[in-house]
């Protein structure tokens, strides 16, 4: 069975315990189960992990490298800033990256239109909420 890893970046961990109005209720352990239920149907064994460090979201990208066979990416702040990650992601390439992000980041703050992922990402969700992840891996599920 093929393993997608779902990574987490900063402040993720808060989902469900503050600012509800722009990320909804959901916990991200709720997203978990959301995603391990997707993984269950789509025949996809999922590794879903969260940190708040860049250098350990490295870390996972480099593993997924040798272990995964798609990313499903939220990368949290670092998505706007980040040129670690997206070195990283480019050394793993070929690995499809699906992005994803909860909020539509396009309707908020300038800073957070411009995605240091995009460049490297198969294609980017945003704005669905938690269905995002589902939509994500059944897109990579559709291209593996
Ligand atoms: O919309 C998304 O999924 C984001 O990746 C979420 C990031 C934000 O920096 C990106 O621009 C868009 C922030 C995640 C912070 O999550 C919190 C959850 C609860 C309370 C505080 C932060």
């Amino acid at each position: 069975m093929k393993t997608v890893f779902v990574l987490n970046g900063p402040n993720l961990n808060m989902l469900g315990k503050r600012e509800p109005g722009i990320y909804g209720g959901k916990t991200l352990a709720d997203i978990e189960a959301d995603c391990m239920a997707a993984g269950t149907a789509l025949g996809l064994a999922i590794d879903f992990r969260q940190s708040n460090h860049e250098g350990v979201l490295v870390d996972w990208i480099h593993e997924a490298g040798e272990k995964a066979a798609g990313i499903v990416l939220n990368a949290g702040a670092y998505t706007h800033t980040s040129i670690a990650l997206q070195d990283a992601l480019r050394a793993v390439a070929p690995l499809p990256v699906a992005e994803v992000h909860l909020s539509n980041i396009h309707a908020r703050e300038p800073f957070r239109h411009k995605s240091m992922v995009a460049p490297v990402a198969v294609g980017m969700i945003c704005g669905f909420g938690p269905l995002g992840y589902t939509l994500a891996l059944q897109a990579l599920a559709a291209r593996l």
